[in-house]
């Protein structure tokens, strides 16, 4: 009968506990401490001299204070297990709200790491009397209403997640100060990546306060981090995972695919805002699979970039040592984030395969793309398409043009390209309906997702906005 009883209340006790909405119980720290907390991972860290504290509350929320410290820095965000790019996480953004204090030298900022490369990184929302971070900005980036200025500096033995090292930093700051707010934290990395500034893989993202030499307190009454699908890195229908198969006659994005081999490839941004792999390494292959080649492929075309004198992308069928269709030698495009298309025949092949590139070096690749015909004794150099150009606004130093391509054959036509030269010193600032690059007077187009297909007689168009000083000249547009 005793027993009985016990039994009953254990029962009643654990569904109690189970049924109870769940509690989080506030905890105060006073010294430097790393820890998970109601879902997310805090950090308290001061060097010497002063006093600080904080106090984790629900979720990314904690307030904190400071007084006559040297340097502190209160953060509660995601820590990562070093192993995954930005891209292959996934798209982070940040909806915060911080009642902010400071009295003396501060940030409120989201606040990380990344290792190999390692790189410190602030996005700075607001500060205290001294706006950081005291050096020449490379640019401007405008993201989430406001512009931000981009600053990159080195850090010598300084400390770090590894201990002291020499580093980079990585800024950016926003113009105007704002307490609340939802920040587009990945849109910040992949800007930063089309500037030239790498990341690493993710140690760390976290809304966080920053003291420097002061004193001060914050509240920080919403944190919420969210991680959701890639943005235009999400493999779109027909991507990795995708039921059925892929054209091989539309863009290949080089980041979509479904396996890869190798111990350093990583997703990176490339020049044009987008994603590509990079850090390729002899013996390294990459396999998309269920690639449709139709009726007959002759052509790859890659859009890549290199600084090596030769690397070779061997295109091959089902396995890296599987049949070998051809061979792109890569010719050196003048630096790491200069992307240029570069061509080369194949041995015609039909149907549905696994595609392997299989590469001898370091290359890095956007996106591939098949053809069929011309170049390789096919329709001899008569492209059944055509281009014309229009303005549709001009300002002060700039234009809008829209591209029309059409098609003039008898037959739908998958995937375009178009490409011209600017004269003087004419630049694209914006692009709709297209991929496009720019290399010095040189631009190549080709189509977005959605209107590569162009049925016999039917046109598309993209649309472009232009910057320039004195004039321009309309470009002649060649298209195929
Ligand atoms: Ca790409």
């Amino acid at each position: 009968m005793k027993r009985k009883v016990l039994v009953f209340l254990a029962l009643l006790v654990c569904i109690t506990l189970v049924l109870m909405p769940e509690f989080v119980q506030a905890r105060t720290i006073y010294s430097n401490e790393t820890g998970t907390h109601d879902g997310y991972d805090y950090e308290f860290w001061k060097d010497s001299g002063g006093s600080g504290s904080m106090t984790l509350t629900s979720g990314g929320t904690f307030s904190c204070q400071w007084s006559g410290i040297n340097n502190i820095l209160f953060r509660k965000g995601r820590k990562f297990d070093q192993t995954q790019t930005h891209q292959q996480i996934g798209n982070i953004t940040i909806d915060f709200g911080v009642g902010y204090y400071p009295n003396g030298n501060s940030y409120l900022c989201v606040y990380g790491w990344t290792v190999d490369p390692l790189v410190e990184y602030y996005i700075v929302e607001s500060w205290g009397n001294w706006r950081p971070p005291g050096a020449q900005s490379k640019g401007t980036i405008t993201i989430d209403g406001d512009t931000y200025d981009i600053y990159e500096t080195t850090r010598v033995n300084q400390p770090s997640i590894i201990g002291t090292a020499t580093f980079q930093q990585y800024w950016s700051v926003r113009r105007n100060k704002r307490t609340e707010g939802t920040i587009s934290v990945s849109e910040h990395f992949r800007k930063w990546e089309s500037m030239g500034m790498r990341m690493g893989k993710m140690y760390e993202v976290a809304l966080t306060i920053e003291g420097y030499q002061s004193s001060g307190r914050a509240e920080v009454y919403r944190n919420n981090l969210i991680i959701g699908p890639s943005g235009p890195q999400q493999p779109g229908p027909g991507g990795p995972g995708a039921p059925g198969s892929r054209s091989a006659f539309t863009n290949i994005e080089a980041e979509q695919y479904n396996q890869v081999n190798s111990s350093t490839i990583q997703i990176i941004g490339t020049a044009n805002g987008g994603s590509g792999l990079g850090y390729i390494e002899n013996g390294d292959y990459v396999t998309y699979s269920n690639i449709d080649f139709g009726s007959g492929a002759n052509r790859f075309t890659a859009l890549v970039a290199s600084d090596v004198p030769s690397t070779n992308i061997e295109i091959r069928l089902n396995g890296p040592y599987g049949t070998l269709l051809g061979t792109l030698q890569v010719d050196p495009t003048g630096g790491w984030n200069n992307y240029t298309n570069q061509s080369t025949t194949i041995n015609n092949v039909s149907g549905v395969h696994d595609l392997v590139l299989r590469f001898t070096g370091p290359v890095n690749i956007d996106s591939f793309v098949f053809g069929a015909g011309g170049g390789n004794g096919g329709q001899p150099g008569q492209s059944q398409l055509s281009a014309t150009v229009e303005e549709t606004v001009q300002w002060g130093g700039g234009a809008t043009l829209v591209v029309t391509i059409t098609n003039n054959g008898t037959t739908p036509v998958d995937g375009w390209t178009a490409s011209w030269n600017f004269a003087g010193n004419t630049r694209i600032t914006e692009c709709w309906g297209a991929e496009y690059i720019q290399s010095g007077s040189s631009v190549v187009a080709r189509n977005a997702n959605y209107n590569g297909r162009i049925e016999p007689g039917g046109s598309v168009y993209f649309v472009i906005n232009i910057s320039y000083s004195g004039s321009y000249i309309m470009p002649t547009i060649t298209v195929q």
